[in-house]
């Protein structure tokens, strides 16, 4: 019998401490649904602590990003409010344990969504969208893990950073997506990696929020999952993703 809550407790302390831990799934099988019972459980410790529930991640919304990770399911993690990063601010690379940065399109929600919505419907809850940054930081040894393991250590969540709001348009297709860490482009991609049309990466939010039971609530944030590869980055280096036409969004590691 898998211990949900010691796993994460576990989970929660590598986090706490910058201490990686090894993989779950070394010593034991979780099943997916087991997964997601410690990543509640991990975000229920979070909010103990006095964070709250801001939004919700998708993750491998992408062929780089599964191919990178070597995972092919599409995974879905929660967003807590220590892990909002103001646009153009700078955090200490010493919180981390083997961060890596990664471009993405972030949705705002308008209204409370109560059930699967498709691609189309979906436009209809989003008052804003705006370029991303998604910092991950898995708490596995060598940002190694399985399908339950990441899923189970929130989708390797610790931080996001999300530039000026844009007007919402119907077609978030053919964007331009860039990653660089300072003056270099490190990663290039199109929105069009994120499921076909990032819209669907936020209809398939909405069914698995449902299937979980987990609202999405107005005002959230809601990431659509890298588009490129996520690059490691080190302290003194900036990060910046740009989205064309929505802008660009960049945070400082110190
Ligand atoms: C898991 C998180 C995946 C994305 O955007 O695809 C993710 C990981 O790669 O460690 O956030
Ligand atoms: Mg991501």
């Amino acid at each position: 019998m898998a211990n949900i809550k010691e796993i994460a407790q576990s989970l929660h302390q590598a986090a706490h401490q910058a201490k990686p831990i090894k993989q779950i799934s070394l010593a034991q099988n979780l099943t997916l649904d087991q997964a997601y019972e410690v990543q509640k459980e991990l975000i229920d410790l979070r909010i103990k602590e006095g964070e709250t529930l801001i939004g919700l991640k998708m993750g491998f919304t992408s062929e780089a990003k599964m191919q990178q990770m070597g995972v092919h399911d599409l995974i879905w993690g929660r967003l807590t409010s220590s892990m909002l990063i103001p646009n153009n601010n700078t955090t200490a690379r010493s919180q981390y344990i083997h961060p890596r940065v990664e471009p993405e399109i972030c949705f705002r929600i308008s209204k409370d969504i109560n059930g699967e919505l498709n691609e189309t419907e979906v436009i209809e809850y989003v008052d804003a969208v705006a370029a991303a940054i998604e910092i991950i930081d898995s708490r596995y040894q060598n940002f190694k893990f399985s399908l339950e393991d990441v899923v189970a250590d929130n989708c390797s969540s610790i931080g996001f950073s999300v530039g000026d709001w844009m007007a919402v348009t119907e077609s978030l297709n053919n964007l331009n997506m860039q990653l660089r860490i300072d003056e270099n482009t490190v990663a290039e991609g199109s929105s069009n990696d994120i499921m076909n049309n990032p819209w669907k990466s936020l209809a398939a939010a909405t069914r698995l929020a449902a299937k979980y039971g987990e609202p999405i609530k107005k005002g959230m944030y809601i990431m659509a999952g890298a588009a490129t590869n996520a690059e490691f980055i080190q302290a003194n280096q900036t990060a910046s993703a740009s989205v064309h036409s929505l802008g660009h969004v960049t945070v400082s590691f110190k």
